[in-house]
């Protein structure tokens, strides 16, 4: 089982799995509409101001958000996720919410989640979920291979900014949008129970939300394989986990009570 979508996470560094999810949608739905009553400390508001077209996000809850907590211990997502990464264990890196309203025009910036994070590992593996029905015109995009490239891309925040990650010298980003043609850029019509499968690595971007009847809600598992390791990126990380600055350094393993193992 999954050795197509195996081969395909491989070789392209993401696959669309149909269908895998289907009876866990209602459970996801009440975790992010707890989420969005009893925002967390990193909670986002993206289009400050906006009432239509919102895009906010949130992460890191999901040790407080019995939805979210379950799905990650009860679902057979860390299951699928081992065989996907070929890792002998799998462990919960966190969940990020992400949700654009009906219309809006915000696009998540093309970036690959590496550099963003204070963690690395072998296998990596971020499983997009979504929500509601998305048209292949307001899909989440990536570019296979991407993650094979060898490159770690200077890291921007949702907003436009640039991390500044101190000496660690970073290179831009292509200017993919100017030059699609270059790139093998995938993505997909989805139905709630659809997922998307990603490495850390494999660069990807969204356009805004052009329909006018669904939010466009997705709930993002991001896990870790074997050898999993704190990495101090000399500078802001996204999240940050403030607790480990002065404590940890790079190489120490992950500590379990905040990222534990789950398969
Ligand atoms: O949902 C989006 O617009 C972007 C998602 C993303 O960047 C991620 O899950 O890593």
């Amino acid at each position: 089982m999954l050795e197509e979508e195996q081969r395909i996470f491989e070789q392209d560094g993401v696959v669309v799995l149909r269908g895998f999810f289907k009876e866990w949608i209602n459970l996801l739905e009440a975790g992010v509409n707890t989420n969005e009553q009893n925002p967390g400390q990193w909670f986002r508001d993206y289009t400050p101001g906006q009432t239509q077209g919102r895009f906010w996000a949130d992460y890191c809850n999901w040790q407080r958000i019995d939805a979210f907590n379950h799905f990650v211990k009860e679902s057979p997502a860390a299951e699928i996720v081992k065989t996907l990464m070929q890792s002998q264990s799998v462990r919960m890196f966190h969940e990020h919410v992400l949700v654009k309203g009906t219309g809006s025009s915000k696009v998540t910036p093309w970036h690959h989640d590496a550099p963003y994070y204070p963690v690395d590992a072998k296998q990596t593996l971020s499983l997009w979920i979504p929500l509601d029905p998305i048209a292949r015109e307001s899909a989440i995009e990536f570019i296979a291979g991407s993650h094979k490239w060898g490159k770690h891309f200077k890291a921007q925040g949702f907003n436009g900014e640039y991390y500044d990650h101190g000496e660690i010298s970073e290179e831009m980003l292509p200017d993919i949008d100017n030059n699609r043609e270059n790139y093998n850029i995938l993505g997909w019509e989805l139905q709630p129970g659809d997922a998307i499968a990603f490495n850390y690595l494999t660069i990807h971007g969204a356009p805004g939300n052009a329909s006018t009847k669904h939010s466009r809600r997705a709930v993002s598992f991001r896990w870790l394989g074997d050898d999993a390791i704190y990495v101090n990126r000399g500078g802001k990380t996204s999240p940050q986990y403030p607790q480990y600055i002065g404590k940890l350094t790079t190489g120490d393993a992950l500590p379990e009570d905040e990222f534990p193992f789950v398969a």
